[in-house]
């Protein structure tokens, strides 16, 4: 996110490094991946309308000057059903140690249920370092709607929130004093990510979550949100070309003919997309072959 900061003296104390982490969490769907990618204006984490999309923690990175703020983008907050769910709630709470500000989201209208209950139980569990009340797609209500200033009161009354800010992170709408308010939090300390890298997540496994996110785009509710992908092969030619083999892995059969397609229309099309997207963040021609296969019974495994 651009700032232009008027300079202060370049003292040494000024001109130390400064760092924060900050940790996104609320319940599924609700923007975080979304807030994150626009304030390190890079897509680091990604993003669909289907629930539980983030399923363990991605790091966001974006430095200035002498500043580097780390964003924790967390799974979102669910009742867990199996292992893996409860393994990507662990990974959200796990986000908050060491964190030095929380953004806590959620959306106009919302009340003290669901997810929005678990997350305040998370944060008073957790005694959580100082926490900010997001309020996401702010677009979605018109100006004059009062669901805005209820779910404030409501949260507000339910948890200590130093400030609350309404944004949409879709479209920007108060993004940009959200972000100043973050850079205040930064305190003296070295960065933990070189200036040039916006994200912990390494090439196979960003390859790896472009084509989850494609089949998760592309296909209905039939196929479940738990898609895994596992990059089998990742090469860069001399000439600078990637090529790529990836395997989408389903449960059953059924899921896996839906990702197929009649004909293979399906996964051409996801690999098409994919591999459109993956062209255009590394910019170089990739060769992408997606295949889809059956594991049996790997959300259990996962997870503990
Ligand atoms: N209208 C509107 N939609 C938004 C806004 N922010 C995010 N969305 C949409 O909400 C959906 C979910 O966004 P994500 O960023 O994936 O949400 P998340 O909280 O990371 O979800 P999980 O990873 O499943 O926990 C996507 O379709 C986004 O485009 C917003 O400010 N306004
Ligand atoms: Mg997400």
């Amino acid at each position: 996110m651009n700032t232009s900061p008027s300079e202060p003296e370049n003292t040494p104390s000024e001109s130390a490094p400064r760092t924060a982490f900050v940790a996104l969490i609320g319940r599924t769907n609700i923007g975080k991946s979304s807030l994150v990618n626009r304030f390190v204006e890079a897509k680091v984490s990604i993003v669909t309308d289907r629930q539980q999309t983030t399923r363990r923690n991605v790091l966001g990175v974006w430095t200035e000057g002498e500043v580097q703020i780390v964003f924790v983008d967390t799974p979102g907050l669910h009742r867990p059903q199996d292992s893996e769910g409860k393994r990507m709630l662990r990974e959200s709470r796990i986000a908050l140690e060491g964190i030095d500000l929380v953004l806590a989201l959620v959306e106009p209208g919302d009340r003290l249920q669901g997810g929005t209950q678990h997350l305040i139980d998370t944060l008073i569990r957790c005694g959580s370092p100082r926490s900010v009340l997001v309020i996401n797609k702010i677009d979605t209500v018109p100006p004059t709607s009062k669901a805005v200033r209820e779910t404030a009161e409501t949260l507000c009354s339910a948890y200590p929130f130093q400030k609350i800010f309404p944004i949409s992170a879709l479209h920007g709408d108060g993004t940009q004093l959200l972000f100043e308010n973050i850079l205040e939090v930064a305190q003296p300390g070295p960065w933990h990510f070189p200036s040039e890298e916006v994200s912990n997540v390494g090439q196979e496994e960003y390859a790896a979550e472009i084509i989850r996110e494609k089949a998760m785009q592309l296909t209905e509710q039939e196929v479940p949100h738990h898609i895994r992908v596992r990059i089998d092969h990742l090469t860069r030619s001399e000439k600078g070309d990637w090529r790529i083999h990836a395997t989408i892995l389903v449960d059953t059969e059924s899921r896996k003919g839906i990702l197929i397609g009649s004909r293979g229309k399906k996964i051409k099309e996801i690999g098409t997309a994919a591999r459109l997207e993956l062209q255009e963040i590394l910019d170089a021609p990739v060769v992408l072959k997606t295949q889809v296969s059956i594991e049996k019974n790997w959300r259990q495994r996962s997870g503990d």
